[in-house]
């Protein structure tokens, strides 16, 4: 079975990864369970970029195919913040709780048709012979005017999707995963391992 490690420390993150892409065919470890917990400075400017760095730093610790996530929520009112920066927006052991009602609040006042926001995710994929790929996928939303939902993680909560009439915290995780930012670039990626 061909092994993917993935370069991630998020739990949350892993858990979806795991959900995604379970019956593929592809053992899927985290870099913990592969014992190589590599950590790297996300010194990247673009998602793609910062997904490249992961997934080669652990590649090159580990000699094996590895993967990255990058993802992250774009808010066009607030020039598409907290965007790269989202994990560490307001400190990463600011709880998003804290992080979700400052967003809200840097919103008060502007109404729903300028709310608009998105997730996205990139994934990378680096083989030991030197070879990589990346793409990048997105989910559509607004952000809402209060907290709503517990499941999920991070900024799920106030992430208001208008054709479904609820945020993506308030949606069972199959139905995240089959519409998720995440969801849609790691189907990609497996369409392209299968083909490797
Ligand atoms: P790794 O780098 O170890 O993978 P991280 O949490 O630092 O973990 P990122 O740098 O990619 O990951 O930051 C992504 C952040 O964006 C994440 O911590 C959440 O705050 C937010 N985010 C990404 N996808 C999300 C999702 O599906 N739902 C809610 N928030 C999400």
């Amino acid at each position: 079975m061909k092994k993917l490690i993935f370069a991630t420390g998020n739990k949350d993150k892993m858990r979806e990864i795991r959900e995604i892409l379970q019956d593929t065919g592809l053992e899927v470890l985290s870099m913990k369970e592969a014992g190589v917990p590599v950590s790297v400075e996300e010194n990247g400017t673009t998602f793609e970029e910062n997904a490249l760095i992961k997934a080669r730093a652990l590649c090159k610790a580990i000699n094996e195919i590895t993967a990255a996530d990058d993802s992250g929520l774009e808010i066009d009112y607030l020039n598409k913040e907290p965007g790269v920066y989202s994990a560490r927006y307001m400190g990463e052991d600011t709880s998003y709780h804290i992080k979700n009602a400052s967003l809200i609040e840097r919103l008060s006042g502007v109404p729903d048709e300028k709310r608009t926001a998105r997730f996205v995710c990139a994934v990378a994929v680096v083989f030991p012979d030197g070879r990589e790929m990346v793409l990048r996928r997105t989910m559509e939303g607004r952000i809402a005017y209060e907290e709503k939902g517990e499941n999920g993680f991070g900024y799920d909560p106030i992430f208001f999707l208008p054709e479904y009439g609820c945020t993506s915290a308030e949606l069972s995780p199959e139905e995240k995963n089959r519409i998720s930012h995440r969801g849609k670039a790691l189907r990609a990626i497996r369409e392209f391992l299968i083909n490797e």
